[in-house]
């Protein structure tokens, strides 16, 4: 196993063992809704996925299935764009907006981007601070102003600033709260206006942060913010620190977008790119065994690799110039562009896959045995 999420995904898991205690094959359909109302996946969606399984006894097949169902909305394309590319983040006060700039920061600096902060949160003093200490810490350049300023003027500058110095991102930091909801719904329709008067196609990402300890009750709020300007995707902070890991289904159930990132600590390196496949297995990998027969045929299931396997795969891709950056995901260290890693269906070979479905490398089970 992967286990990406794992980190994220300990107090969820914690609670889960809570009610189930062992680890088994298959789980009744009764015990299975506490498990799920114990992650804090809510009731009506438990519900819709209960009706969906017609048998008693659940088989971890046929829950992951449903829940890779509810994160149907898991895929997001980029557009095409001219640089730099602008991301802007939004959402309550408090929910990590300013923290997950500095992730995203760190991850583009990873690829070798230049990037550019807008401090548009001037409602208060301290926003900018904390913003203007993140962009120290990393070295990055950015565009600000006093506290109190038009958080517009500010978006427009910062991507007037990039332009000039042919930086490829910009990303702009907004506050969670102004003095009514009708302020605060006029000025970030503003900034969405003002960011396209800046730049074409501008602002290329909305980011909605959602607080993941808030669970569900999330919901709600996450869906005005929506209403206010149509939000391309959402990021779930601080799932380290909540048991409720498993409202993120009903979360991207709910609002019918993807998940871009989740959060899982405070450090820049804390953001784990959202994968749903990986995300649903070590959701469950707590409370289900694997089932052994998947692997009888072949000898190797590429689906289940353990660490050792894993390890060696990863060793083979890099010899042929991809790193592993996850489960389903390499990148060409020449290109830094991204590919798919796809199972074929007997789960007996692994390939990296293009968009347009090219499969430029294979690897078959002597890959990875010695
Ligand atoms: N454990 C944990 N803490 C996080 C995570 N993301 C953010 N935080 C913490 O949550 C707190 C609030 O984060 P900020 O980034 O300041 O939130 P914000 O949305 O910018 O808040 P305002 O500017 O007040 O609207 C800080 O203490 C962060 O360190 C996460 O993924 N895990
Ligand atoms: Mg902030």
């Amino acid at each position: 196993m992967f286990g990406f999420f794992k980190k994220g995904l300990q107090k969820t898991a914690e609670a889960m063992k809570s009610v189930a205690p062992q680890k088994r094959k298959t789980i009744p359909k009764d015990e299975l809704e506490d498990i799920l109302l114990e992650a804090d996946v809510e009731y009506d969606l438990i519900e819709i996925m209960m009706r969906e399984l017609y048998e008693d006894e659940v088989k971890r097949e046929q829950l992951e299935s449903k829940l890779l169902a509810t994160l149907a909305w898991a895929n997001y394309e980029k557009p095409e764009y001219e640089k730099p590319f602008v991301d802007l983040v939004i959402g309550v006060n408090g929910a990590g907006k300013t923290t997950t700039i500095a992730k995203l920061t760190q991850r583009y600096l990873n690829e070798g981007s230049r990037v550019l902060l807008g401090a548009s949160d001037t409602f208060r003093a301290a926003a900018i601070e904390q913003l203007t200490r993140w962009a120290d810490r990393l070295g990055v350049p950015i565009v600000s102003s006093r506290q109190g300023h038009d958080p517009s003027a500010v978006a427009y500058d910062a991507i007037e600033s990039a332009k000039a110095k042919g930086l490829e991102h910009v990303i702009i930091d907004t506050a969670g709260r102004l003095h009514t909801q009708t302020n605060l719904s006029e000025e970030l329709k503003k900034i969405v206006r003002i960011c396209g008067k800046a730049h074409e196609g501008a602002p290329h990402r909305k980011i909605l942060i959602i607080d993941g300890t808030q669970g569900n009750s999330a919901i709600a709020q996450a869906k005005a913010f929506n209403d206010i300007i149509d939000v391309d995707g959402i990021i779930i902070t601080k799932l380290d620190g909540t048991a409720k890991g498993g409202s993120l289904f009903s979360i991207a159930y709910a609002l019918r977008l993807p998940i871009f990132f989740v959060g899982v600590g405070e450090k820049p390196e804390d953001l784990v790119p959202f994968d749903k496949y990986e995300f649903v297995s070590d959701f469950l990998d707590p409370i289900f065994e694997m089932d052994e027969n998947a692997l009888a045929q072949t000898g190797i299931d590429f689906n289940r690799l353990d660490d050792a396997q894993r390890k060696k795969l990863a060793e083979v891709m890099r010899a042929d110039g991809f790193e592993m950056l996850s489960k389903h995901f390499v990148r060409d260290m020449g290109s830094w562009k991204e590919y798919r890693l796809n199972v074929n269906e007997t789960g007996s070979a692994i390939e990296i896959v293009d968009k347009e479905g090219n499969i430029l490398k294979m690897y078959t089970s002597d890959t990875v045995s010695d």
